[in-house]
C-alpha cells in the first residue's frame, strides 16, 4: 500500500514539456491528485535534488534471460550452426529455459527488477513463457513460475504487466513444437483457465494482466483468433503483445506459408488496435509501417536486445511520419538501463540514415526530452496501466535525477541535464531517487535490497549454470 505524499521540483518534465516550480501530490492509492505550479516551494514539502522525469515503462522483458547475459558472446557455441545468429542463440537461450527453477526465476526476476529500478524503469511488462517443469508437464499449482514474476514485482516494488503467453508450434504451419519448447506449450483453453487463475492475484497486487501469443510461429491462427475472443470475455481492454517480423528468416518463412509478409498477415487476421504492442517489427514494408501505425499499436523497439541478436533496424522514421507510437524494452537484459536504450535507439538511426537528432520532435524538443516523453507514452499505452506521464490520475511513477552527479553539475538547464543522461552518463547512472506509486523505492541511486538480492542472483545464476546440461 502507498501512502499519500507530495514533492516540490523546480524542473520538470510534464506531458507538454518542461515546466517550472512544480508540486506534486498524490494520493493513498499512491495516484498523482495535483500536478500544479508553485513557487516558491511550499513549507514542509521535499525538494527533488534534480530535474524531475516521468517514470520509464519497460515494455518487453523476458526476466530469466538476465542470468545469462554476457555468456552468449562466443562464437560457434551451437555447433550445427553455420554462423552465428539470433538462431544459434536461440538454442542457447532454450537450454537455461530447459533447467529453470521456480526459486531461481524468483530470484532471478527480483534481482532484475531491483536493477530496473536503479536504472530508472519504473514498470515492466514481463512476457512470460516458460510454464511447466522442466519434464514440460504442468505445475500442480498452473500458476507457479507467474506467481514467482509477480512476487519478484512486489517484493522489488516495481509496477507489472503481466503477459503470459501462448506457444503451441514451432514454426508456420501447425509444426510440431521441438524438445527445447515444451516448458512453453499450452492449449488455448487452458492459457484462458491461466488468465482467471492469475486475474485475482494481479488484481490483489496492483499488477496489468495481458496476453502474448509469442509470435505467428508459434500460434497458429484459430488459436490466435480464440485466445483473443477469451481475453476479450475476461477484460475486452487488456494488453496484447506479440513478438513479429523480428527476423527476415521469420518474414521468409511466412511469405512461404501465407503469401503474406508477418505484419501484413497480422493486421488482415487480427483485430489489431490500442490495446496490442508489436515487439520489434523490425522488418516492415512502407505499407506495413502505414497500415501498423495507423492501427494505434504500439511498436515495442528492445534497442540492445536487437542489436545484440543482429536483428536489423526499425526505422523510426518511416513509423514516426505515420504518427507510429512507440516504447522501448530490455527483453533480453543484455542492457539494464533506460537511458543507454534511448541512446541505442537514437544511434541506430543514426547510423541509418548519417543524420543527427533523428528523434527529436519538430521545432522545439531536445532529442532525450523527446524520445523521454515519446516513450513514456507509448510504454504506458502498452502497459496498459496509468502510467503515462505526471499527469492528474496517473500514477506517481517518477525519476529523479541527480542534479550534483559530476556531469549534470553546474548545467544551465534541465534539457542539458537530461542529454548528458541519456547520451553520456552511463559510466556512473545521475539516476538519484525513483518514486513508485508515490513509494520512494531508490534512494541516492541505490535500491535497498539492491545487495541481498544481487547474492541471491549471483546464487541463482551458478547453480542454473551447473545444472545446464
Ligand atoms: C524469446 N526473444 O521468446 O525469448 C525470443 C526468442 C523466439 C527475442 N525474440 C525466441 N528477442 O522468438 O522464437
Ligand atoms: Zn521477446
Amino acid at each position: 500500500m502507498s501512502h499519500a505524499g507530495s514533492l516540490f521540483a523546480e524542473h520538470a518534465l510534464l506531458p507538454g514539456g518542461w515546466a517550472r516550480d512544480v508540486l506534486l501530490e498524490w494520493d493513498e492509492h499512491g495516484r498523482l491528485s495535483a500536478v500544479r505550479p508553485a513557487s516558491p516551494a511550499p513549507a514542509g514539502v521535499a525538494v527533488a535534488g534534480g530535474p524531475l522525469l516521468p517514470g520509464m515503462p519497460n515494455l518487453h522483458s523476458h526476466a530469466f534471460q538476465r542470468a545469462f547475459a554476457g555468456l552468449t558472446e562466443f562464437r560457434g557455441l551451437d555447433a550445427g550452426a553455420e554462423h552465428d545468429s539470433f538462431w544459434s542463440w536461440r538454442k542457447l537461450m532454450y537450454r537455461f529455459a530447459g533447467v529453470l527453477t521456480p526459486d531461481q526465476l524468483r530470484d532471478i526476476a527480483t534481482a532484475l527488477y531491483v536493477e530496473m529500478l536503479e536504472a530508472g524503469y519504473t514498470s515492466v511488462c514481463e512476457f512470460h513463457y516458460v510454464h511447466h517443469d522442466r519434464d514440460g508437464l504442468p505445475y500442480a499449482d498452473d500458476a507457479t513460475l507467474s506467481s514467482c514474476l509477480v512476487e519478484a514485482a512486489v517484493r522489488a516494488g516495481i509496477g507489472l504487466t503481466l503477459l503470459p503467453v501462448l506457444y503451441q508450434t514451432s514454426g508456420f504451419g501447425g509444426r510440431a513444437p521441438t524438445d527445447g519448447q515444451r516448458r512453453f506449450i499450452r492449449s488455448t483453453d487452458d492459457m484462458l483457465h491461466l488468465l482467471e487463475r492469475l486475474k485475482p492475484l494481479c488484481k490483489r497486487h496492483g499488477a496489468r494482466l495481458g496476453l502474448a501469443p509469442h509470435s505467428l510461429r508459434a500460434v497458429p491462427p484459430d488459436a490466435l483468433t480464440q485466445a483473443v475472443r477469451g481475453l476479450q470475455a475476461i477484460d475486452p481492454t487488456a494488453p496484447i503483445h506479440i513478438h513479429i517480423a523480428e527476423q527476415t528468416g521469420e518474414v521468409d518463412a511466412c511469405l512461404a506459408w501465407s503469401g503474406q509478409r508477418p505484419v501484413q498477415w497480422l493486421l488482415d487476421h487480427a483485430p489489431v488496435d490500442e490495446r496490442w504492442c508489436l515487439v520489434h517489427a523490425t522488418h516492415m514494408t512502407p505499407d506495413e509501417y502505414q497500415r501498423a501505425a495507423r492501427s494505434g499499436a504500439v511498436a515495442g523497439i528492445c534497442p540492445s536486445t536487437e542489436a545484440n541478436l543482429g536483428d536489423g533496424i526499425f526505422d523510426m522514421t518511416a513509423w514516426r511520419s505515420q504518427g507510429g507510437r512507440w516504447g522501448i524494452g530490455s527483453d533480453s537484459h543484455a542492457c539494464v538501463n533506460a537511458a543507454e536504450e534511448l541512446m541505442l535507439l537514437e544511434y541506430s538511426q543514426r547510423l541509418a540514415t548519417r543524420q543527427r537528432n533523428v528523434l527529436a520532435r519538430d521545432g522545439e524538443q531536445d532529442v532525450a526530452t523527446a524520445m523521454t516523453l515519446d516513450t513514456v507514452l507509448g510504454g504506458a499505452q502498452a502497459s496498459g496501466r496509468a502510467i503515462g506521464g505526471l499527469a492528474l490520475g496517473q500514477q506517481a511513477d517518477f525519476v529523479v535525477l541527480d542534479a550534483q552527479h559530476p556531469l549534470l553539475r553546474e548545467l544551465p538547464t534541465p534539457q542539458a541535464m537530461l542529454s548528458a543522461h541519456v547520451f553520456a552518463s552511463h559510466r556512473r547512472s545521475a539516476v538519484g531517487g525513483v518514486w513508485v506509486g508515490g513509494r520512494l523505492r531508490v534512494h541516492a541511486g541505490t535500491h535497498p535490497l539492491a545487495e541481498e538480492t544481487s547474492q541471491a542472483f549471483i546464487a541463482a545464476r551458478s547453480e542454473l549454470l551447473s545444472s545446464e546440461p
